[in-house]
This record gives structure tokens, C-alpha cells and sequence, in this order.
């Protein structure tokens, strides 16, 4: 079942029937069975027609933070070990993929994200940006997954590679975050799913990548124990996963970009680069 945000509620989709919830997103996220009360729902719900992915839909959060791990795949690691050489950061990197201890950040609230066909950014004084393609994780407030969508984490490479320290810089700034298009509510997901992206100039292909959640290194409840561990989210939280897949060497984002995210079992997030 797929869970969007239309306008000021909920619909829930499951096959051909579309029912529009009584309870909202905060509600879900603070439930202690969220699957349980979103098919109580969707059961008594009136029917409504289908969300229309072809437009424009909400990135599906309320009141929750959204946070971010990193370097959780191996080609994550070795592509921020390139950027960082100048620094003399490269062995952070190595050494927070090989320890129990996850990079974690926090990335936006709702009124940094974009949904799905709205503008993304690239920093005006970044020289060299990509998207990152991220399984997103739907965490109730007591830690529990029930549901996964698409995160875009927009970074800004050269500016994380010239320093460690402005890694919030080159992570947190205004359409740096996207989501959705909707949240498929599940408690797991099966190794072999598939992320793929599409990046299009001028309507053709420009870089195109696959990976799946086998070569993801950490699962994602031992992500979400390290980022509840001593952390409170009252309104539950979305935690994307990191990436998997980064564009070789100097290679770079342009505005009027198209990026198009698919999740298998999920769905497709597609957004431009504003110029
Ligand atoms: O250390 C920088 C961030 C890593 C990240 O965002 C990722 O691996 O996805
Ligand atoms: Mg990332």
C-alpha cells in the first residue's frame, strides 16, 4: 500500500482502490502500529480517485525531521575518499565505513523539502554538485520502520571535499532535499530492490546508475538504533540511507538538469534543476 499527501490529507492506494484517510501523516508517524491504523483507515475511508503522479505531490512529511546517513556503500566511500585528498580527509571516510558508529546528519524539515516534479538546487557557490538517490526510511516516534519512500540528498561535492567541517553547508541549504512521491508502507524490504537514476540534458541521457540494498553495509535498524540512541523524535522521523551511487570523477549537475529516481516497489521521484 502507498501512502501519498494530497493537499491538507492522506490517500492510501492499493491496487485499482484509492481511499482517502481520516488521520494525518503526524498521526501515522506517532502511532505505535502505523500499518495497522493506515489499513484500519483505508478499510472504512471514502474512496477517492488516484493521486495523479504525472503532476506535481507533496513530499510526504508533516511535522517529522528528516536526517541522512552517509557512507554506507562502498562506492560512497570511495568516491568521497577522491574528494577529500586535497584535505588529508580521506581516512575519516574509510574509518566510518569500517566502525560501528554510522555518519549521521540532520538534513531539513518540511520546509526544506521538494516533492516530486518540484525544483531542486544546486549552491550558487558550489562548483561541483550531484544528486543522491537514497532509500528513505519511515520511523514512527518509538523507532519503528513501517514505510519507505525516495530522498534526493543534493550535495555539493567540492565543498564537503575542501572541508570536513562544512559538510552542513554542502548538505543543508534552500531545495537541497526532495521526497516521494508517496511512502510504501512495509517493515522491510528485500535485498535484491533495485535504485536506479537517470540524469537528462536537454532530453537525453547524461548519467544513468543502478545499485541495490545487498550493498548496502548496515541494515536499516541498526541505522535507526544509532539515530535514536540517546535522541528523542517526538513526531517520528525520515531517515534516507545514503547512497550507492555517485557519478565518476569531476563529472557535475547543471541547472534545467532532469533527475529521475526509481525505487523498485516504491515508485519514481523526478525533479529539474532551477536554474
Ligand atoms: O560524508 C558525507 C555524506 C555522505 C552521504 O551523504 C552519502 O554517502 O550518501
Ligand atoms: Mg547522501
Amino acid at each position: 500500500m502507498l501512502l501519498y499527501r494530497i493537499k491538507d490529507h492522506l490517500v492510501a492506494v492499493e491496487g485499482t482502490r484509492a481511499v482517502r484517510l481520516s488521520h494525518s501523516l503526524d498521526d501515522v508517524f506517532t502511532a505505535a502500529d502505523p500499518g495497522a491504523l493506515v489499513r484500519g483507515d483505508f478499510m472504512s475511508g471514502t474512496m477517492v480517485t488516484p493521486p495523479d503522479v504525472s503532476g506535481p505531490v507533496a513530499p510526504p512529511l508533516q511535522s517529522q525531521e528528516v536526517w541522512a546517513a552517509g557512507v554506507t556503500y562502498f562506492r560512497s566511500r570511495v568516491a568521497r575518499m577522491d574528494e577529500s585528498k586535497e584535505a588529508g580527509a580521506s581516512s575519516f571516510y574509510d574509518r566510518v565505513y569500517e566502525e560501528p558508529r554510522p555518519e549521521l546528519f540532520f538534513k531539513g524539515t518540511g520546509t526544506r523539502a521538494r516533492g516530486h516534479l518540484a525544483g531542486v538546487r544546486i549552491r550558487s557557490d558550489a562548483t561541483w554538485s550531484v544528486p543522491e538517490p537514497e532509500l528513505t526510511l519511515a520511523v514512527n516516534s518509538a523507532g519503528r520502520i513501517f514505510g519507505f519512500t525516495i530522498g534526493n540528498d543534493m550535495s555539493s561535492r567540492d565543498i564537503e571535499g575542501d572541508n570536513m567541517l562544512y559538510l552542513p553547508q554542502a548538505k543543508v541549504y534552500r531545495g537541497s532535499l526532495s521526497l516521494g512521491p508517496g511512502i510504501l508502507i512495509a517493515e522491510s524490504l528485500p535485498p535484491e530492490t533495485g535504485i536506479h537514476i537517470t540524469i537528462k540534458r536537454g532530453g537525453a541521457a547524461v548519467f544513468e546508475g543502478s545499485t541495490t540494498l545487498a550493498q548496502l553495509k548496515r541494515s536499516p535498524q541498526e541505522l535507526v538504533e544509532w539515530l535514536f540512541r540517546d535522541n528523542e523524535f517526538p513526531a517520528g522521523c525520515l531517515l534516507l540511507t545514503g547512497t550507492g551511487i555517485v557519478p565518476p570523477g569531476q563529472w557535475t549537475l547543471a541547472h534545467g538538469d532532469v533527475v529521475t529516481i526509481r525505487i523498485d516497489g516504491i515508485g519514481t521521484l523526478e525533479n529539474h534543476v532551477e536554474p
